[in-house]
């Protein structure tokens, strides 16, 4: 059996989407908390093993894994029931379109690092910065909605999980934190908040982990 350490935050939804993945395939791990508000990610010791300085960072026995998608797709290889791509290359190329929608088009731009220096260098407010996280999820949220609508079932692809569902349902928690209204998704909605009531998402979400805020 493998050994398996997960860096992670238990607020950060890339590293939430790396504990669905772990959690639907039935892996056990341990966790490492870096708390991202005190600068954690870019402590020496955590640059060594990430350079990036970004959570998650995935340990197996010794070595390391970093970026949520190839961690994703490592894990999808390495512990391939159930699956989470389905068989037919088409549709696993829509699956991972719909996880790129989130993964390229919308995460990275909303960023802490990225707001930090919307505040820090270009004096954005709060409801500047506010403004933007809601503007980007929207509009990648308008774009995913029809493909769920054309493919999804009782999940955003078919009816079992996919790694579709691994990215959409932290993407809807940060969305909901940031107050992103979603009546224009209702497709993606139920979908996300169908998936979010089973246990291997429950075990995942934030308040479920040891770091999380009362
Ligand atoms: N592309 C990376 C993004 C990772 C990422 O942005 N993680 C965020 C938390 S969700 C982070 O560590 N932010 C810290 C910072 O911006 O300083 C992945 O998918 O793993």
């Amino acid at each position: 059996m493998s050994m398996v350490v997960l860096h992670d935050y238990w607020r950060s939804s890339a590293s939430y989407r790396v504990r669905i993945a772990l959690a639907l395939k039935g892996v056990a791990y341990d966790q490492v908390e870096h708390d991202l508000r005190t600068g954690a990610q870019r402590q020496p010791d955590y640059l060594a093993l990430a350079p990036h300085g970004l959570v998650p960072a995935l340990e197996v026995d010794g070595m390391v894994l970093i970026e949520s998608p190839a961690i994703l797709e490592w894990i999808e290889a390495r512990w391939p029931r159930p699956p989470l791509l389905p068989a037919d290359p088409f549709e696993a190329a829509t699956v991972r379109a719909m996880a790129a929608l989130i993964a390229c088009d919308i995460h990275p731009i909303a960023n802490l690092r990225v707001l930090d220096r919307l505040r820090g260098e270009f004096g954005a407010s709060d409801a500047q910065v506010r403004d933007w996280i809601v503007h980007w999820i929207t509009q990648g949220f308008a774009a995913l909605e029809p493909l769920i609508a054309r493919h999804g079932g009782l999940f955003a692809f078919g009816d079992a999980p996919t790694l579709a569902d691994c990215y959409l349902v932290p993407q809807v928690y940060n969305a909901e934190r940031f107050g992103v209204d979603l009546v224009a998704h209702p497709r993606l909605r139920t979908v996300a908040a169908a998936a979010a009531t089973l246990p291997a998402f429950a075990r995942a979400h934030p308040q479920a982990q040891p770091g999380a805020a009362a």
